[in-house]
């Protein structure tokens, strides 16, 4: 049997049966989600070529097939670009690979705005190992588009999701109102609905963070890990440590597990790593929606007005009580 015929919400069915909740979306915003599933779904099966055809070798470079290498970043960027630009539902994009704001030309300019990573963690490719896209979706404004649809804070973003190439690949979004999880069967080419309402767990039991960064830390960083790491004891082990280095792979393991991951502000530059419009905003838009939050160290993530399109923040989301502590050590120790 197969699954669709045992169990099976589809991405699109879903969406679409909720069309009620957001009675100004106006249909626009099933097709936008709907698009997006479909360039996950392209994306995936070039991320599974990936070894093969050496996508993930030099740009402009020819391969064995005669098809034009292009690095595999390049081809999600560009995929993701083009999906959306047909939509019909997109009028500015913002991409972790575009420099500036990617203007939709006005035959076939939407109602939405989205800013997206096109291939989170791709310095993993190589190894094989889980990467993902990121995206946050804003509606619109009423003036002429451009780079000030995609300059605003995190708390005005209307949906947010990922999407994750790993040993099976999942799309995760929020609306807004409860975060649900699909997951795509080969078999039949469709997202099948696999977690519905995903809530962070209140207690961490996962730390995850790249302590290599430990020299270049603020004064509260070393404090407050050893204050989490102080929960174990020789009875019992409450905390471990597990750290991909693909930002959208850590944070959906914690929230399916139960975890907390920072990327704190760098001491030697006054700024984190992450990108604020197409990391950490959608993953705190998601974190909070499951019940979890967001800080990058001194405040909420959504509240922090974007001057630029490819700003950095520091970066601490899961369980809320351990990012309001994590908020007291850095009041405490700076
Ligand atoms: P990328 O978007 O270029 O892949 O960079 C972001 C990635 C995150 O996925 C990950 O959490 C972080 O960079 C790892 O950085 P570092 O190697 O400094 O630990
Ligand atoms: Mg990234």
């Amino acid at each position: 049997m197969s699954l669709a015929a045992d169990f099976g919400v589809t991405l699109t069915q879903h969406v679409l049966t909720r069309q009620h909740l957001h009675p100004e979306a106006r249909g626009q915003f099933s097709g936008l989600l709907t698009q997006i599933g479909v360039a996950g779904k392209l994306i995936a099966a070039q991320v599974r070529r990936a070894g093969l055809i050496e996508v993930w070798g030099k740009t402009g470079e020819t391969n064995v097939q005669g098809e034009t290498v292009k690095k595999l970043d390049r081809i999600a960027n560009d995929t993701l670009k083009e999906v959306l630009r047909r939509s019909g539902c997109v009028a500015v994009m913002a991409s972790e690979e575009e420099d500036d704001a990617v203007i939709v030309e006005p035959e076939l300019s939407g109602e939405y705005v989205v800013a997206f990573d096109p291939l989170d963690g791709s310095s993993n490719i190589e190894a094989s190992v889980s990467i993902g896209t990121i995206f946050a979706i804003y509606r619109r404004l009423p003036d002429a588009p451009g780079p000030a649809h995609l300059l605003r804070p995190g708390r005005e973003q209307v949906a947010a999701g990922y999407i994750i190439y790993g040993s099976s690949t999942v799309l995760v979004y929020t609306d807004g109102r409860t975060v649900d999880c699909f997951t795509l069967d080969p078999g039949s080419g469709e997202f099948f609905l696999t977690r519905a309402a995903m809530a962070y767990r209140p207690v961490t039991r996962i730390l995850s963070l790249n302590e290599c960064n430990g020299p270049y830390w603020p004064g509260w960083v070393s404090p407050f890990l050893d204050e989490i790491k102080g929960r174990n004891d020789a009875e019992a082990r409450r905390v471990t440590d597990r750290h991909i280095g693909s930002l959208v792979a850590d944070f959906h393991r914690n929230l399916v597990k139960g975890g907390l991951f920072l990327y704190p502000v760098d001491a030697r530059t006054g700024r984190g790593k992450l990108r604020l419009l197409y990391e950490c905003n959608p993953l705190a838009f998601i974190a909070e929606v499951a019940g979890g939050a967001a800080s990058w160290g001194g405040g909420r993530i959504l509240d922090v007005q974007p001057t630029s399109l490819h700003q950095r923040t520091g970066l601490i989301i899961g369980a809320q009580a351990d990012v309001a502590l994590a908020e007291r050590f850095v009041a405490e120790h700076g």
